[in-house]
């Protein structure tokens, strides 16, 4: 058995080898260019960044250290955080090691709870949950390292017992977000018995049906990472480029995961899905009245929440793995029938009506109302638990970064007149 450290501490000698070869042999070879279009539009496209821990393939989705998601769905996240960092599953041992070490980091300073007691009640549950990551920073042992002179290779190191810190605590303070938010009672301590998802599920304190934990580990597996170049990966990278420690970083992504155009868009989809029910005196419509619901959303200028993607040009796994599920625990559940026949439907009159490059489900069409099912009806907190368990993925990217050396990001600007001459405006 190898705890997460040792693992690293194995595998990163030859993985700086490896980069190394290549920048030394390799390094004026044009991996991309950009066009005008590009860099007026959000850079899509351009290949710029290395990230080692998930890779996006258009067709099979997300795919965890050259494993796809499908094929990792029933595993716990603490395993795919190993597996993220490190480009192995753990043993028995070595996931027991790191729950073990989560275990006895997951003690939330009480000033944290005072922060968030003190900030506005109507606050975004997002803003509560930034606010706490970043009011822990002074116990940041990267900090302490860095300021005792610790050489730069061994950053990785302190990255990494920083990650499992934040990983380890942002159950509690995320359960806290939502029972103070939402005037749900006082906080649940959290079970030293229970696993990291489950533990999460128990202090949300929302559903005692056990189908809850399980939903809550399937939930923190899906959202875990999504490459390096999505808005909280790459803001969270650039923020920790500048040596920044996590606390930073991490705060820094997950404000960037608040965004309507990133992970805001699932209590959207969850939104549709409830409008369609409400618009049919609460019962599940018909094939053709929802077709004609589509319709009119389309004739009206708006998208279908919850269908196309950037990346993605067929159905997400991670929608795949939402709808087995719900087929199997709430097969009934009004909002669940809903979004099971959306599915049938919307691909084929999104191809129909011509505009979307991608007519397929992607991550959002399913969660929400899974999220509804179990009785979590406050929408603004669904980013939440999709903060928690991106933090996965931004802190295994982070430890990557340190690990790699990775310098400061700094890409190059251009003025525009400088564009106008270069095409000869
Ligand atoms: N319904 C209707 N029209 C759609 C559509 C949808 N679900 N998805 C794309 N289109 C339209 C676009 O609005 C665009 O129209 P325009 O030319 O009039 O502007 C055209 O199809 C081409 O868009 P695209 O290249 O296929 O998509 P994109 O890469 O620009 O945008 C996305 C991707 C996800 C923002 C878009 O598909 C969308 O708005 N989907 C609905 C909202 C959603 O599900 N968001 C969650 C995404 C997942 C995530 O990041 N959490």
């Amino acid at each position: 058995m190898a705890t997460l450290k040792e693992k690293l501490a194995e595998k990163i000698p030859a993985w700086r080898e490896r980069a190394g070869k290549l920048v030394n042999k390799h390094g004026d070879r044009a991996i991309s260019g950009v066009t005008i279009q590009q860099a007026y539009g959000g850079m899509r496209g351009v290949k710029g960044l290395v990230c080692d821990t998930s890779l996006v393939d258009p067709q099979k989705g997300l795919i965890i250290r050259g494993i796809p998601l499908k094929d990792l769905v029933h595993k716990m996240p603490e395993e795919i955080f190993y597996l993220l960092c490190t480009g192995e599953l753990p043993d028995k041992a070595g996931l027991k090691s790191l729950q073990d070490e989560m275990s006895a980091k997951a003690k939330v300073p009480g000033y944290v709870f005072k922060v968030l007691d003190a900030m506005p009640e109507d606050s975004h549950p997002m803003v509560l949950l930034d606010t706490g990551i970043l009011c822990m920073e002074r116990e940041s042992v990267f900090k302490k390292k860095y300021d005792e002179g610790v050489a730069k290779g061994e950053y990785w190191e302190s990255t990494l017992d920083d990650s499992i810190t934040l990983m380890a605590r942002l159950p509690a303070v995320a359960a806290y977000v939502y029972r103070r938010r939402f005037k749900k009672g006082g906080p649940i301590d959290p079970d030293p018995k229970l696993d990291w998802g489950a533990n999460y599920a128990h202090m949300l304190g929302v559903s005692d049906d056990p189908e809850f934990a399980n939903f809550m580990r399937l939930y923190l597996v899906l959202h875990c990472d999504h490459e390096g170049g999505n808005v909280s990966a790459f803001t969270c990278r650039t923020v920790n480029s500048a040596l920044s420690d996590l606390y930073y970083a991490l705060s820094a992504g997950l404000n960037g995961l608040a965004g309507p155009l990133h992970g805001l868009a699932n209590q959207e989809c969850l939104g549709f899905v409830l409008g369609i029910l409400e618009k049919h005196g609460n019962k599940v419509p018909s094939d053709d009245q929802l077709k004609k619901f589509v319709w009119d959303t389309l004739n009206s200028g708006r998208v279908i929440p919850g269908y196309g993607h950037a990346v993605l040009r067929a159905t997400d796994p991670r929608f795949s793995a939402f709808l087995d599920f719900g087929k199997r625990v709430c097969p009934e559940d009004p909002a669940f029938k809903v979004v099971e026949r959306l599915f049938t439907l919307v691909p084929d009159i999104l191809m129909e009506h011509g505009k979307a490059k991608n007519p397929w489900p992607n991550v959002d069409a399913g969660s929400g109302s899974l999220l509804y099912h179990f009785g979590m009806k406050e929408f603004p907190y669904y980013t939440v638990p999709f903060g928690v368990s991106r933090a996965m993925g931004l802190c295994s990217q982070a430890v990557e970064a340190r690990a790699m050396m990775t310098p400061i990001t700094r890409p190059k600007s251009v003025v525009t007149d400088w564009i106008e001459k270069e095409v000869g405006m």
